[in-house]
């Protein structure tokens, strides 16, 4: 035998024992959980194992090294597999006890890996497809960084395992589609084409060809034997040198190595039972009590885990050698800072909506905004679902990023309102640039698992959503929102947006913008609203959540809540009102989730009497949280209708002459 096939052997046969590692922490501590999912991690951890040691730049002292590659664990319930290679590469969070404490609460070993809770853990997977998808968020802003700062500074693949599950949720195509068409070469999908599923075989569900549809996407294909780690080498090696994306569709058995189950559904979700894993050890030759690893096989895994160290301080040293300037654009681009001119250049533009008072749909106002902080705003990235046009996403400076030059500061998601929020979660996670894209609010739905984890990661993502009620007019009920707000408002940790005008549209930017832990939906008129802050005052009266717009001149009787494009509609009330003696105030309420943070002495104080009126032309569910028992809502309490506006507004009773009287009635006067 020559030196070269005994060398390929005896690291494939090294790459096996390290898998061997994973197999056996997996089934162990989804034995000792009670809970689990073993089969994915058994099954693919012969291909995590040559990614993690001969391929993998990391450098697990540094879990954060911005020009680290990128590891997406798609398939989220396959969990263990990530914990156990963390572990086994000497991740400081990821200790002996956390693999022991899997799924318990407060362990970092969540049920489904948890962004945020160990170093490692690039994202929040779990809704199958996620990952895929938000992995072409991070290879697209890999590719841009690349070429703005050049590949001394960034250089690095993004790997993604991705199972059928993941293949077979839709959200899978608009992310294959994109990332094919954008030519993102760098990203490379190891496909755990195992053909089974929870139900079974997946031959109960699909016939489709995986490879021939990656194909027609426009990225290079591979199939190989899963449990081969040379076979595995060279797919892997091939793909890193393509200028495409890469699927390797690995062949894999689920559950390797359980001799009884191996293969079948049964290994997918639950426990192998203490009979199985000890046989199991038989077969895999594993003669360690459980959670312990030989040390030597742990010595060759923690050496992995210190494999980038060097490469990280030369990376580091050649970004330090730097000239200034442009290290320090690189370091505040990492960190997500909005620039010297930020807070000037909004305060410029509410003195000029406040001198200036034009009449303006806020998506337009928004547009108007946008106009000025994409010059200003170092990593502002914006985009739209082929509604460039109608959300006000694309000022006349935005710039066009195409499949041939990344150089735009603009991206033309098509229509995939799902991918794109995954997208621009990506994007964030990836850091260097702060994404924000633009659909009609009606297609939320479309976004909305995407938008749910964004929330959950925390990530600074701008929603631009537009065409925000009846008020859009002849489009219809179907593209009128109705019940969206309210369902984006129970998300935790978004904050939702409504602008009264061109004004509060300039404080919701500031405000979505320069908070870096949580996304935002930024909800938007298509019909003109005029200007009703038209004092400028330098304070940020959208951050307070709520504000009183107008105070009464005399006893207040009641209170009108509005948001958005009901605000002047609750204006007029008042004026009608105040006519007629009653004297009311009128409380701008553009973002519930910042109000509900103020002080209660605040809140009252905007909230003033017993009687209440709010106006909102959506769902009124909700509400009630701010309303006393004297009080209604005046919203829409089905769906809309095809129409002009203002016939759509009178015909649903949403007016001021509907207000004056509900108060009068509330006040019984
Ligand atoms: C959006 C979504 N739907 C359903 C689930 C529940 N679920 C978790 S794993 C799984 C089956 C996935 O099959 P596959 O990707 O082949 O994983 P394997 O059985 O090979 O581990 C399902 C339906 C989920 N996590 N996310």
């Amino acid at each position: 035998m020559d030196t070269k096939v005994q060398q390929d052997q005896s690291k494939s046969e090294s790459r096996r024992q390290m898998a061997n590692a994973i197999r056996a922490l997996s089934m162990d501590a989804v034995q000792k959980a009670n809970s689990g999912h073993p089969g994915m991690p058994m099954g693919m951890a012969d291909v995590a194992s040559v990614l993690f040691a001969d391929f993998l730049k990391f450098d697990a002292a540094a879990p954060d090294w911005p020009d680290r590659d990128r590891f997406v664990l798609s398939a989220g319930h396959g969990s263990m597999l990530l914990y156990s290679l963390l572990y086994l590469c000497g991740y400081e969070d990821m200790t002996i006890d956390q693999i022991k404490n899997f799924r318990q609460l407060g362990a970092r070993t969540a049920g489904h890996p948890e962004y945020g809770y160990a170093g490692g853990i690039e994202m929040t997977t779990g809704p199958l497809g996620q990952g895929i998808a938000t992995a072409v968020g991070m290879a697209l802003a890999e590719k841009k960084l690349a070429l703005e700062f050049g590949d001394d500074v960034v250089d690095h693949y993004t790997y993604v395992i991705a199972g059928d599950g993941c293949l077979m949720e839709g959200i899978s195509h608009e992310a294959i589609d994109f990332a094919g068409h954008l030519g993102l070469g760098k990203l490379i999908v190891l496909f755990d084409d195992n053909s089974i599923s929870i139900d079974g075989a997946t031959s109960l569900t699909t016939s489709v060809n995986q490879l021939s549809r990656f194909e027609a996407s426009g990225w290079d294909v591979a199939y190989v034997d899963g449990h081969d780690p040379q076979a595995v080498a060279e797919a892997i090696g091939r793909a890193r040198g393509s200028d495409k994306p890469s699927l390797i569709a690995c062949r894999t058995v689920i559950g390797y190595g359980a001799p009884n189950k191996q293969g079948s559904a049964a290994t997918h979700g639950a426990p192998l039972g203490d009979d199985e894993v000890a046989l199991a050890r038989e077969t895999l030759g594993w003669s360690s009590k459980p959670f312990e690893v030989p040390q030597d096989l742990l010595d060759n895994w923690r050496a992995c885990g210190r494999r980038g160290a060097d490469t990280r301080q030369q990376w580091q040293a050649r970004v330090d050698a730097l000239p200034t300037e442009r290290r320090e654009t690189f370091d505040a681009m990492q960190k997500g800072y909005l620039g010297a001119d930020f807070q000037t250049c909004i305060q410029e533009l509410k003195q000029r909506f406040a001198d200036e008072q034009p009449k303006l749909a806020t998506r337009q106002s928004s547009q108007q905004v946008l106009e000025s902080l994409l010059d200003k705003v170092p990593g502002l990235l914006s985009g739209s679902a082929d509604l460039s046009g109608s959300n006000g996403t694309r000022p006349g400076n935005a710039v066009s990023l195409t499949n041939e030059d990344f150089g735009g500061n603009y991206i033309h998601y098509g229509v995939r309102e799902h991918g794109m929020a995954a997208v621009m979660n990506g994007i964030a996670l990836h850091g260097g640039y702060i994404p924000l894209s633009g659909t009609f609010l009606a297609f939320a739905d479309y976004s909305r698992p995407a938008i749910r984890l964004g929330a959950l990661m925390k990530q600074r993502v701008v929603h631009v959503m537009t065409h925000d009620s009846i008020g859009l007019g002849e489009d219809g009920p179907t593209h009128q929102p109705v019940e969206q707000i309210a369902s984006l408002r129970a998300m935790p940790n978004l904050m939702v947006f409504r602008p009264a005008d061109a004004v509060e549209v300039a404080e919701s930017w500031a405000c979505a913008l320069a908070e870096t832990d949580s996304p935002s939906v930024i909800c938007l008129t298509r019909q003109g609203v005029p200007t009703l802050r038209t004092r400028y005052r330098s304070e940020n009266l959208v951050a307070r959540g709520a504000y009183l717009l107008r105070e009464p001149a005399g006893k207040r009787k009641a209170t009108l809540l509005a948001t958005g494009s009901e605000v002047q509609i609750a204006l007029e009330a008042a004026d009608m009102l105040a006519r007629f003696g009653v004297e009311v105030a009128v409380a701008s309420m553009p973002c519930w989730e910042l109000f509900e943070k103020q002080s209660p002495e605040y809140q009252a104080i905007v909230l003033g009497g017993e009687c209440r009126v709010a106006i909102e032309a959506a769902s009124p569910m909700g509400w009630d949280r701010w309303l006393g028992k004297r009080s209604s809502v005046v919203g829409m309490n089905g769906f809309g209708a095809s129409g002009k506006a203002e016939d759509l507004y009178a015909h649903f009773g949403i007016t001021a002459q509907a207000v004056h009287d509900e108060v009068r009635r509330l006040l019984q006067i």
